[in-house]
């Protein structure tokens, strides 16, 4: 699972995904919490079954604090876009190399009007216009790439050497598009059959298959300097209020061991050590975001578009039933992200090829019923899968 920061320069996308990625505690499957330069770790939080059953965890491949169990996700901190990327204006292939592998896309805005369409100082700019931009770039993109080798996909479809589908989506398949994605935007436009597109179905198309492979939520950032812009965006679009810079100077402060917070909640608590200046740095983070908004928003929208947009749900699955433990008594200790309608018999190849190959049914842990290898899961599922050997 892999979350893209995605917009203008200077909104504060290095700063969300800093903060984003600034690890609580270091988890054994992901050793170093930056991969790359402009890849790291960051989590999805959602609550950890422990509490229902009332149990204390041993999470090993994620976290849980107070009740909330911390999964991991990759986020890359994607290059600026500007308004016309797609003609080549600015960092537009670095852009597009960056987003390759992103699920999802976090737009990340300056909600105070205080960055310009190419990302400089200014003091009016309205940032309901930079909502609709990106998604617009983004979707001119795919149909520039589907263009380009346009000409020898028709005579292909032509030659009956290959489908529309099957070409199209090998031409769209270093963004992450699968086959059978492009044959449902085909279907849905009409054009499955035909060997050909016109400039209006390539644009259409291609907004179909961006929204499909790469959906975007807005991350209304600078929530701490909006004068009134935030309420005039939320008629339009759904996004969430951000500050950025208040998760990472909270983050900080509990690694130091100042204070003691848990990312997506609205209250931390004052540990000693603390200067006048962090008292009262802390203190404009309390009344001005956590008071007015209830989070700073960064963990909020993580979880929001991995929950909500993609539709994921997390899973623990166990060897022990009763004890809800592993072979060597880890209790609950791997949770899994799994895409929607996702079954049991995914969640066991999820785990090992062999544990797919051998599956011979599965017991849902709360309800401590047999289910079959059909059996959709369910959010906070707690899974035995019975081996057939
Ligand atoms: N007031 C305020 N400033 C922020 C916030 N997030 C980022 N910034 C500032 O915005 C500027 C640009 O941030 P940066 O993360 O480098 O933006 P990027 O170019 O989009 O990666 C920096 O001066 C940040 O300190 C925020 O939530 N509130
Ligand atoms: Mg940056």
């Amino acid at each position: 699972m892999e979350l893209g920061v995605v917009g203008k320069p200077n909104v504060g996308k290095s700063t969300f995904y800093r903060a984003a990625t600034l690890a609580q505690a270091e988890v054994a499957s992901f050793p170093f919490t930056t991969i790359k330069p402009n890849l790291g770790v960051g989590y999805v939080s959602s609550p950890c079954p422990c509490a229902k059953f009332d149990l204390k965890c041993s999470p090993r491949n994620s976290l849980c604090r107070r009740g909330l169990r911390f999964t991991p996700v990759k986020i890359v901190d994607v290059a600026g876009i500007v308004p016309g990327a797609h003609r080549g204006r600015g960092l537009g292939n670095q852009f597009l190399d960056d987003l390759r592998q992103a699920h999802v896309l976090i737009h990340v805005i300056d909600v105070s009007g205080k960055t310009d369409e190419n990302g400089e100082p200014t003091k009016n700019h309205d940032p309901l216009r930079d909502a609709s931009f990106l998604s617009e770039e983004i979707d001119l993109w795919f149909a520039a790439i589907i263009k380009r080798n346009l000409d020898k996909i028709r005579n292909k479809v032509r030659q009956k050497t290959g489908s529309l589908a099957a070409l199209l989506s090998e031409q769209l398949s270093g963004l992450g598009v699968s086959e059978d994605s492009v044959k449902a935007s085909l279907k849905k436009l009409g054009v499955e059959g035909a060997c050909d597109l016109t400039d209006q179905q390539i644009r259409k198309f291609a907004s179909l298959i961006r929204s499909e492979n790469k959906p975007i939520i807005v991350a209304a950032n600078k929530i701490d300097l909006d004068e009134g812009n935030f309420k005039r965006l939320k008629q339009d679009v759904d996004a969430v209020a951000v500050c950025a810079e208040a998760e990472l100077a909270l983050r900080e402060a509990n690694q130091a061991n100042l204070i003691e917070y848990v990312p997506g909640t609205s209250h931390f608590k004052l540990l000693d050590g603390l200067s006048d200046k962090q008292k009262e740095a802390l203190d404009f983070v309390e009344k001005e975001v956590l008071d007015k908004h209830q989070s700073t928003g960064v963990q909020k929208i993580l979880n929001k578009a991995v929950f909500q947009l993609l539709g994921y749900v997390t899973v623990y699955p166990v060897e022990n039933e009763h004890k809800l433990c592993d072979s060597s008594g880890a209790v609950l200790p791997d949770s899994y992200l799994m895409p929607p309608n996702s079954t049991v018999l995914d969640l066991a190849y999820k785990i090992h090829t062999s544990i797919g190959e051998n599956f011979g049914g599965a017991i849902d842990v709360a309800s401590k019923k047999k289910v079959g290898k059909d059996h959709t899961l369910s959010e906070g599922d707690v899974i035995k899968i019975i081996s057939a050997k």
